[in-house]
C-alpha cells in the first residue's frame, strides 16, 4: 500500500475556522488521567511525582488536552496505593510537597490546562488521625466511622462480625478492633474504614477538604466510589446474589441490597455540588464535578440530579469500557452508545471514556488493530472526553510477574490468581523513548515501580511524534476537531449500523454551512465496502473534504460514492463534509465525496 505522507495538521487548521463558543471549558475539551506513580520520575527514586508532571506539562499543551486528572497524592500509607488517604490536606512524600504542588498549579494555569484532583469520600486510611481518635472514643470523632458491636461470641470466645457484609476486595467487610473492643466497616481494603455519612460533621470535615483544594486553585474533582457511600443503619444480612461464579467470601456472592446505591446518598452527592456552586461563585472560576459510579443506568443518572436538586456536573459514563466488548455487533455498540444518549435528564452534559487504573488498556481489550477506532469514537461522540495516560500511544498492558505485583487486588489473591485480579498491568510508567527506562526515570535511577513494557522501543511517544501517521498523530488531529468545530462540540448526534459490522454516527449542525463529522467503523476482521447512502445527511448532499483514517485505500483528492465505500478491516474512518441541504452552491455537488487529504 502507498502511504501518503502529508502535512495533515496545517492543512485541517485551514479548512477549519476556530469555534466561537461560550460553553465552560471542561465540556470542549479532553480529561487527560495522570496516574502520578507512572508519568515521569524526576528524582530517580523509581516512582513519578508532581514535578515529573510539571516538566511535562508543555505535552499536555501540544496534545491538545485541556485538563489533567491525578489520581491521588494524597498523605497515604499506600495499601491502597493512595486511595487510602492519612490526611486529606498534605501531599505524600512520594510524589513531593505542597511546595510542588502549588508550583504544579500555577504552571497549569499559566498554560491554560485545568487541574481536577481525584476524591476519595467513602473512606479514609486506617492510619488517619480521625480514626486513630474515633477507637479512643474521643470526642467529635467516636462517630466518625461505622462501628458495630459484635454479633456474638463464638465457642474460643472469637467476636463474629456484626452481619454478613462483605469487601469489595472479598471477606467480611468488618474488622475487629481490640481497643475499641468493636468491628468497623471497610466496603474496600482492611486498612480503608468508612467514614460515617449519618453524622453532619463528617459531611462538614469532607466539604472543608474540597473548600481547600479549591482555594488552592484546582478547578474539580472526581469523586469515585460513590454508589458505596452509605450503608442501612439496621445492619441486616444480605441475600445471596446466587451468581455461581463467585464464591461464598467473594463480593459478587451478595446482592449488595443495604451496603449499595442508597437512596439517601444522593443528596450528599448534590450537597458536594452545592460546595462547587459556592466557590464558583465566591472564586470567579469555572469548577468541574464529576463522580464515578459503577452502578445501573437508572442509578448512574441520579447523579445528576433529582427534582430541584442539582448533582454532578455528570456522572462517568463507563458504556464504552463496561458494556463494549470486543466482538460487539454493530447493532449492540449502537445501543451501547443510544443507551446513555437517551437515559440522560434533559439538557445532562455527556462523556466518554475508555480507560482508567482500574481497567486493562483499550490496546489490551481490543487489540492494537481496533484501539484507535474507540479512541477516535470517545474523541468525537457528543461530551467531554476522558482519556487514560498512554492510550494517546497505543499502550497496551503490560504483563507483571507475582514476584513484581504491587496491587493489593493481586496481592491478595495470591500467586495462583493475581492475573485475574491484579490491576498493574494498565498501570505501568509511560512509554516516553526508547531510552533506559522508556525515559520515565533517568538511567542511573533505581528501577520504576512497576516494570516498563517490553514493547517500548517500538511504542513510545518520541518514535511517534514525527510519525504523522501514528495514534499519536491521529490523537492531536482529533483534539483539535474538539477545540475548533462547532459540530464536535454541539452538533446533534445520529448513529446507524450497516449489516452486522459497520457502526456509523454523525455529528451535525442544523442550517449551518459549516462542516459536518461523519464515523465510520467496521468491526469486522474483513474489508468492507458499504452503502452509506442511508445516512440522512449525507444523502441530502454531502461534500468529503478531509478525512483521518488508518489503512484507508483513499488517495488524496480521489471521488467516491456514498452508495460504496471501502473501510478496511478493523478500520475507522473519519470524514468531514458539509450538507448540501443547506447550501445551493454545493447542491451539483450532489453524491459525491471529494477526499482531499488522508492519513494513510
Ligand atoms: C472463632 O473465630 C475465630 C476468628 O474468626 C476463628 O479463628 C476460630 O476458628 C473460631 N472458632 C470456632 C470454634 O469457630
Ligand atoms: C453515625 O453518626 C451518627 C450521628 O453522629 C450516629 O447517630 C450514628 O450512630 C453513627 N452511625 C454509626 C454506624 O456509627
Ligand atoms: C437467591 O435464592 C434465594 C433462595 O432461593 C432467594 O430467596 C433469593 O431471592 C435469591 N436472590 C436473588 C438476588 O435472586
Ligand atoms: C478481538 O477479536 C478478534 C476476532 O474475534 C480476534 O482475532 C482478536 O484476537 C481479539 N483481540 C483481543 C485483544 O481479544
Ligand atoms: C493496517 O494494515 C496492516 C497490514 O494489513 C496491519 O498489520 C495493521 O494492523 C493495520 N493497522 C490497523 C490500525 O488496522
Ligand atoms: C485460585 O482460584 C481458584 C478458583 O476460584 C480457587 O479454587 C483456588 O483456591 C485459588 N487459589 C488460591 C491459592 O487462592
Ligand atoms: C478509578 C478509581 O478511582 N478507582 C479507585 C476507586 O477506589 C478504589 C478503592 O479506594 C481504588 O482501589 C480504585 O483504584
Ligand atoms: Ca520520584
Ligand atoms: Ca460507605
Amino acid at each position: 500500500m502507498r502511504i501518503i505522507v502529508g502535512a495533515v495538521l496545517a492543512a485541517f487548521v485551514l479548512v477549519l475556522a476556530a469555534a466561537q463558543s461560550d460553553l465552560e471549558w471542561w465540556k470542549t475539551t479532553t480529561l487527560y488521567q495522570v496516574y502520578p506513580r507512572s508519568f515521569r520520575d524526576t528524582d530517580a527514586d523509581g516512582t513519578g511525582d508532581l514535578l515529573g508532571i510539571v516538566v511535562k506539562l508543555d505535552y499536555f499543551v501540544s496534545l491538545g488536552v485541556g485538563g489533567l486528572l491525578l489520581a491521588p497524592v494524597f498523605k497515604s500509607p499506600m495499601k491502597d496505593l493512595g486511595y487510602d488517604i492519612s490526611d486529606f490536606e498534605k501531599i505524600d512524600y512520594t510524589f513531593g510537597n505542597e511546595d510542588d504542588f502549588d508550583t504544579l498549579v500555577m504552571e497549569c494555569h499559566t498554560r491554560d490546562l485545568k487541574l481536577v484532583l481525584d476524591f476519595v469520600p467513602n473512606h479514609s486510611s486506617d492510619e488517619h488521625r480521625w480514626f486513630e481518635k474515633s477507637i479512643e472514643r474521643k470526642n467529635p470523632y467516636t462517630d466518625y466511622y461505622i462501628w458495630q458491636d459484635p454479633k456474638s461470641l463464638n465457642e474460643t470466645a472469637e467476636p463474629i462480625p456484626p452481619n454478613n457484609w462483605l469487601s469489595v476486595y472479598g471477606g467480611s467487610a468488618w474488622e475487629f478492633n481490640e481497643e475499641r473492643g468493636q468491628f468497623y466497616l471497610h466496603q474496600f481494603h482492611v486498612g480503608q474504614p468508612d467514614l460515617n455519612y449519618s453524622n453532619p460533621l463528617v459531611i462538614e470535615e469532607m466539604k472543608n477538604i474540597l473548600r481547600y483544594w479549591l482555594d488552592k486553585g484546582v478547578d474539580g474533582f472526581r469523586l469515585v466510589n460513590v454508589p458505596h457511600l452509605m450503608e442501612d443503619q439496621n445492619f441486616l444480612d444480605e441475600p445471596f446474589s446466587n451468581d455461581s461464579q463467585f464464591s461464598p467470601d467473594e463480593w459478587g456472592s451478595l446482592s449488595h441490597i443495604y451496603t449499595k446505591d442508597l437512596d439517601e446518598l444522593y443528596s450528599i452527592i448534590y450537597g458536594f455540588r452545592d460546595v462547587i456552586d459556592e466557590k464558583q461563585a465566591e472564586l470567579g472560576r469555572s469548577l468541574l464535578l464529576m463522580v464515578e459510579a459503577q452502578a445501573s443506568l437508572e442509578n448512574t443518572m441520579k447523579y445528576y440530579g433529582q427534582e430541584d436538586r442539582t448533582g454532578a456536573h455528570f456522572p462517568i459514563n463507563l458504556n464504552l469500557i463496561t458494556h463494549f466488548k470486543n466482538g460487539t455487533t454493530a447493532k449492540d455498540l449502537k445501543e451501547i452508545i443510544d443507551m446513555w444518549q437517551s437515559a440522560m435528564p434533559t439538557s445532562a452534559w455527556p462523556n466518554w471514556m475508555i480507560g482508567s487504573n482500574d481497567r486493562p488498556r483499550v490496546a489490551s481489550r481490543f487489540g492494537r488493530d481496533f484501539s484507535t477506532a474507540v479512541v477516535i469514537m470517545s474523541q468525537l461522540l457528543p461530551g467531554t472526553a476522558i482519556t487514560y495516560y498512554g492510550e494517546e500511544i497505543d499502550m497496551e498492558d503490560t504483563w507483571i510477574s507475582w514476584k513484581n505485583t504491587v496491587d493489593p487486588l493481586g496481592c491478595d489473591a495470591g500467586p495462583e490468581n493475581y492475573t485475574e485480579f491484579s490491576r498493574d498491568p494498565s498501570r505501568t510508567p509511560f512509554q516516553w523513548s526508547d531510552a533506559e527506562f522508556a525515559g520515565f526515570s533517568s538511567p542511573e535511577s533505581r528501577k520504576p515501580w512497576l516494570p516498563i513494557n517490553e514493547n517500548y522501543k517500538e511504542v513510545n511517544l518520541a518514535a511517534q511524534k514525527d510519525d504523522p501517521n501514528s495514534p499519536y498523530a491521529i490523537f492531536k488531529a482529533l483534539t483539535a476537531m474538539r477545540k475548533n468545530m462547532n459540530a464536535v462540540q454541539t452538533g446533534h448526534l445520529e448513529t446507524f449500523t450497516v449489516g452486522e459490522k459497520i457502526f456509523v454516527f454523525t455529528r451535525y449542525l442544523q442550517n449551518s454551512n459549516e462542516k459536518n463529522v461523519m464515523v465510520v467503523v467496521n468491526l469486522d476482521q474483513d474489508d468492507v465496502t458499504a452503502d452509506l447512502s442511508r445516512v440522512p445527511t449525507l444523502k441530502s448532499g454531502g461534500m468529503i473534504t478531509y478525512h483521518i483514517g488508518v489503512n484507508s485505500s483513499y488517495t488524496s483528492g480521489q471521488d467516491l460514492s456514498p452508495y460504496s465505500v471501502h473501510i478496511p478491516a478493523r478500520g475507522s474512518l473519519v470524514f468531514l463534509y458539509t450538507s448540501a441541504a443547506n447550501s445551493a452552491a454545493l447542491a451539483p455537488m450532489l453524491l459525491t465525496i471529494s477526499v482531499i487529504l488522508r492519513l494513510l
